[in-house]
């Protein structure tokens, strides 16, 4: 029993307590959780007129970290929208969502599962028949609160959809229950091909952001525009999009249902994501997305800029747009 005197080992079940009490309190998930802002986010699930699904914003507060409290809902459409409202948070912040079920006639949870960011296994958005733990999902006047962490790495664009509604197993993403969450990095910079030089670009000079949803032979778009203060406005199906010349502008392309896609833009070049590959064309499956930012015009001027999905069958069905790029 002469060991019990090594200090390491009298300190052992001072250790282990100190372990089971904060893991019990969830003093650990505290302790190492990143100190952003706090964005408090309640969104709606509805139906809309067409028989399709669609998320509405109701109410975005962004709490910072001394405490000042901002509302920003007013930056987002009126009414629901496809693709959903575009959720943005920068790493190192946490989002409590809550999601309300306003499916009219329908009695069947609706959910919000997102990819990328970190949250717990009760947050997923999943039914219990997936989780085993609990329906993370809202019903009729019960609402469902998510916790999510763009914890450092989780920086990117990724989508969030509904995985419950309608099949317990798969849900009703395929309806229009689906959106864009938008982690910025932690230092606001992004990487960028302008005049042939790989730069880094402050997300600060960026003028305009548009979200491309590649479904079956469909683009769904969204514009953020940050000269006007980051307002949202839906811009529905295969759309016109508009750009001054010289202006920096960030595409986000995600997919969506179960077709694969090539995503072309005429006239312009970006990087390949973490790379120096330049290239004009990305393949898009279904639920992964591409981020990346180009100057309106560069190199060749204004004009009309064709963007299409490049799998003829999908270009025959009609999915494409214009980047309409004025001096
Ligand atoms: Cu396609």
């Amino acid at each position: 029993m002469s060991d019990i005197s090594f200090p390491w080992l009298r300190a052992l079940p001072f250790r282990i307590a100190l372990l089971w009490l904060v893991l019990a309190t969830g003093a650990y998930a505290e302790a190492v959780s990143p100190s952003g802002d706090l964005h408090q986010i309640t969104l709606r699930a509805v139906s809309l007129p067409s028989g399709q699904l669609a998320y509405q914003m109701v109410r975005h507060q962004i709490r910072s970290p001394d405490g000042a409290t901002s509302d920003v809902t007013s930056r987002y459409a009126q009414g629901p929208t496809i693709p959903g409202p575009t959720l943005v948070m920068r790493e190192g912040d946490r989002a409590e969502v809550t999601l309300e079920h306003g499916i009219s006639g329908s009695s069947q949870p609706v959910s919000i599962h997102v990819h990328g960011v970190h949250y717990k296994n009760e947050d997923d958005g999943t039914l219990k028949i997936l989780n085993r733990r609990v329906d993370s999902a809202a019903f009729p006047g019960k609402p469902y609160t998510y916790t999510w962490t763009a914890a450092p790495g989780t920086a990117g664009t990724w989508p969030y959809h509904d995985h419950a509604f309608g099949n317990p197993m798969l849900g009703s993403e395929d309806k229009g229950l689906f959106g864009t969450l938008i982690v910025n990095p932690a230092d606001g910079k992004v990487n960028a091909m302008i005049d042939g030089k790989n730069v880094l670009v402050d997300l600060k000079d960026v003028k305009r952001e548009f979200v491309l949803w590649m479904h079956e032979t469909t683009f769904w778009g969204m514009e953020i525009n940050h000269l006007a203060n980051g307002k949202q406005f839906p811009l529905w199906t295969n759309p016109t999009l508009g750009a001054r010349q010289g202006e920096k502008i960030r595409f986000h392309v995600l997919g969506m249902g179960t077709a694969f896609h090539t995503f072309h833009l005429h006239g312009h070049r970006w990087l390949t994501p973490g790379t120096t590959e330049l290239i004009d064309t990305v393949n898009i499956g279904p639920l992964s997305r591409h981020a990346f930012v180009v100057e309106a015009g560069e190199g060749v001027g204004p004009g009309e800029w064709h963007y299409h999905c490049h799998v003829a069958q999908h270009m025959q069905s009609g999915m494409m747009g214009d980047f309409r790029v004025v001096p």
